[in-house]
C-alpha cells in the first residue's frame, strides 16, 4: 500500500510515520508514505494557500490552483490511486470502509484547512469524501492519520497474526471482552478465575458472555443491528431469567 498525504501541515505526519505498527510496516515494506507540501504548488511571493470566499462569510477557503496542481503532480506518478478528500461532508468513516480502501494500492489523502477547500476540487479531481465522526476538528489532517492507522493494520502480514486484524464475522460488532494481564491481583481487585483456570472451552464461553453482557449495557445499538447466533441468544435469555427473578422477588 502506497499513501500520498497532501497537507500544509506536513511536520504533523513526521511522529505519525515514526512509531508504532506504521513506522514497521514502513520498514518492512508493507507499506511506503509519503507528505507533500501543498504550498509547494502555490504562485506567487507569498504562496498563498487561501483566500477570502466568494459571497462573503467568515473564515477562509483552500484556493483551488495549488490544491489542483498538488493533485495531479501526486497522481501522474500513481495514476490508479484512489484521491480521497477529508471533509465534514464525507462518507462516515467506519470498519467497513477501512476494509474497503485496505484493498487498494494506493491512495491519496488531501487534507483541507480553514472552512474548507473551494467545491471544484470536490467535483474534478476527488473519488472520495470522507468524515471520521460528526464532531468539529480544524484540519484534515488528524482524519487522515485514523483512516491511514486504521486501513494499515488490516494490511496483510502487518499484524502478523492476521485473526487479530480480521475478525470472523461472530466476534465483529460486538464490545470486546475485558483483558487482564499480571498482577493476579491489583488494588483488591482479583482478576476472573476462569482466565487462571486454563481451560479454554470455559474461557472462550466467559468472553462471550461479557462481551455480550458489555455490548449490551454500553452499545444496544450495536446488538440491534447484529443477527445473533443460538449460543448468544441463549446467554441473553439466561440475563433475561436472572434480571426477571430480581424482579418478581421484589414486586
Ligand atoms: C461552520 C461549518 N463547518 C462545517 C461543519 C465548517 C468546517 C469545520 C471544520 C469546515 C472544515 C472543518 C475542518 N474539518 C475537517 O477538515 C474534517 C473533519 C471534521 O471536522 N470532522 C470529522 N471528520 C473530518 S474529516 C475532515
Amino acid at each position: 500500500m502506497d499513501f500520498t498525504v497532501l497537507t500544509i501541515f506536513p511536520e504533523m505526519f513526521d511522529a505519525f510515520w515514526a512509531h508504532g505498527i506504521i513506522r514497521r510496516a514502513l520498514n518492512q515494506g508493507q507499506v511506503t508514505a509519503s507528505t507533500v507540501n501543498i504550498r509547494d504548488y502555490a504562485e506567487g511571493r507569498h504562496k498563498m494557500t487561501d483566500d477570502r470566499p466568494y459571497g462573503g462569510g467568515c473564515g477562509m477557503v483552500m484556493k483551488p490552483e495549488p490544491l489542483a496542481a498538488a493533485i495531479e503532480a501526486v497522481r501522474s506518478n500513481s495514476p490508479q490511486a484512489l484521491t480521497v478528500l477529508l471533509t465534514p461532508q464525507g462518507r462516515p468513516f467506519d470498519q467497513g470502509l477501512a476494509e474497503e480502501l485496505s484493498r487498494e494500492n494506493s491512495l491519496i489523502f488531501v487534507c483541507g484547512r480553514y472552512e474548507g477547500v473551494d467545491d471544484r476540487i470536490c467535483d474534478n479531481h476527488v473519488d472520495l469524501e470522507i468524515s471520521i465522526g460528526d464532531y468539529v476538528l480544524t484540519g484534515g489532517e488528524v482524519a487522515a492519520m485514523a483512516v491511514i492507522d486504521a486501513v494499515t493494520r488490516l494490511l496483510p502480514g502487518v499484524l502478523g497474526n492476521e485473526d487479530s486484524a480480521w475478525q470472523d464475522s461472530f466476534s465483529r460488532d460486538l464490545l470486546e471482552h475485558g483483558h487482564y494481564t499480571r498482577p493476579p491481583e491489583f488494588n483488591g481487585e482479583k482478576v476472573p478465575e476462569v482466565l487462571l483456570s486454563g481451560n479454554h472451552s470455559a474461557i472462550a464461553k466467559w468472553r462471550l458472555e461479557y462481551s455480550l453482557v458489555k455490548t449490551l449495557l454500553k452499545r444496544s445499538d450495536l446488538l440491534k443491528e447484529r443477527p445473533l447466533e443460538q449460543s448468544e441468544l441463549d446467554i441473553l435469555h439466561k440475563w433475561q431469567k436472572e434480571i426477571e427473578s430480581i424482579i418478581r422477588s421484589k414486586s
